[in-house]
């Protein structure tokens, strides 16, 4: 019986060591240490043994048992580790390998243009000012000398929002300028962009919603050589050096005098082309001299101080010099269109 205990020892040990799986050892269990195991049967003979041996045999099958589970139990922590190693091996990460180029946007057209304008003017000199798109008619049209019967006060041309015409959405940002003298004080010199909003049907070259950049300086003996200047070196800024410029009078209610700045024709040169629709000069921005009224409205003494204004409308300048055939483009967000830029 001892040879047979040392057998069934030596044979599970053996057989323990030797299992790849947890399933294995389970099998192994039922073959040595089940109901119907080895060990059992070795046990069931115990009857026939004399009383001497008897305890003799019993306590030697108790540690082959004790063995054997033991075996089993460290057998079952270093199979749990191999699988572990097994599944890190299978999950190692090679951090070297290049990544997929992550799909990026990015800035629309428009701020791209807007950037390029603020970084002009920025580096002028000018302060940017930003402020409310939903305004008082007072701010939009009273202060800037905007009379009663203007065309622009009437409600087919402008988004009211109060049955009494005194909420409004702005339709140009120079309601921005007279809170920014209010604000800031005289002398000053600043630009405001933004959204304007005017009621317009949707074609090729309007929208009821558009930017614009207006600009603004006042100070002590400020002339329309000022205007000239600051303006022809805007325009040679993004046109080119070599930019030609021309001035025509005009009229707004908010300047006196007022004017027009065209440019020559930068794809012909002033000849006359398509681009500039057989003219030779392209229009750019309206500008003059601040109404003395709308000096004193905002509480300037016109004898003492003077300025000069300035606006242009972004989509347009844009379209000009992107070669956007269709104001639409802009607001669409056609991918497409996009990816162009
Ligand atoms: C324009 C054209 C001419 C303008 C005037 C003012 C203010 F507030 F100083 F009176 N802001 N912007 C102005 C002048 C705007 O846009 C075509």
């Amino acid at each position: 019986m001892k040879e047979q205990l040392e057998a069934i020892r030596k044979s599970a040990l053996e057989s323990i060591a030797g299992t790849q799986a947890g399933a294995d050892l389970e099998a192994l269990r039922v073959k040595y240490l089940g109901k119907k195991g080895e060990l059992t049967a070795v046990l069931k003979q115990m009857g026939s043994l004399s009383a001497e041996l008897r305890p003799v045999m019993g306590q030697m099958a108790n540690e082959v048992r004790a063995t054997v589970e033991k075996a089993m139990e460290e057998q079952t922590a270093i199979l749990a580790e191999k699988a572990l190693e097994a599944k890190l091996a299978a999950e190692t990460l090679d951090v070297t390998i290049p990544g997929r180029p992550a799909e990026i946007g990015h800035k629309h057209p428009m701020y791209t243009a807007l950037d390029e304008f603020k970084q002009i003017f920025l580096n002028m000199g000018f302060e940017i000012f930003d402020g409310p798109e939903i305004e008082q008619e007072d701010y939009n049209f009273t202060k800037l000398n905007t009379p009663d019967d203007h065309p622009a006060r009437e409600w087919s041309d402008t988004f009211y929002l109060t049955e009494d015409s005194r909420i409004l959405l702005r339709t140009q940002t120079s309601p921005m300028q007279i809170r920014a003298i209010e604000e800031h004080g005289v002398p000053i010199r600043m630009i405001s962009p933004g959204r304007v909003y005017r009621k317009d049907e949707v074609d090729a070259t309007h929208s009821p919603m558009f930017h614009q950049i207006e600009g603004l300086v006042v100070d002590k003996g400020i002339t329309m050589a000022d205007l000239k200047g600051t303006l022809n070196a805007v325009v040679r800024e993004i046109y080119g050096p070599n930019t030609q410029t021309r001035f025509r009078p005009h009229h707004f209610p908010f300047t006196e005098p007022s004017c027009e700045m065209d440019i020559q024709c930068h794809k012909c040169g002033g000849k006359g082309c398509p681009t500039c629709k057989g003219e030779g000069w392209i229009e750019v921005l309206g500008a003059g001299m601040v109404h003395p009224k709308v000096l004193r409205n905002c509480g300037v003494d016109p004898d003492e101080y003077s300025g000069y204004a300035f606006g242009f409308g972004l989509e347009r300048l844009a379209m000009g010099q992107y070669k956007i055939s269709d104001l639409r483009l802009i607001f669409e967000n056609d991918i497409r269109f996009l990816e162009q830029f």
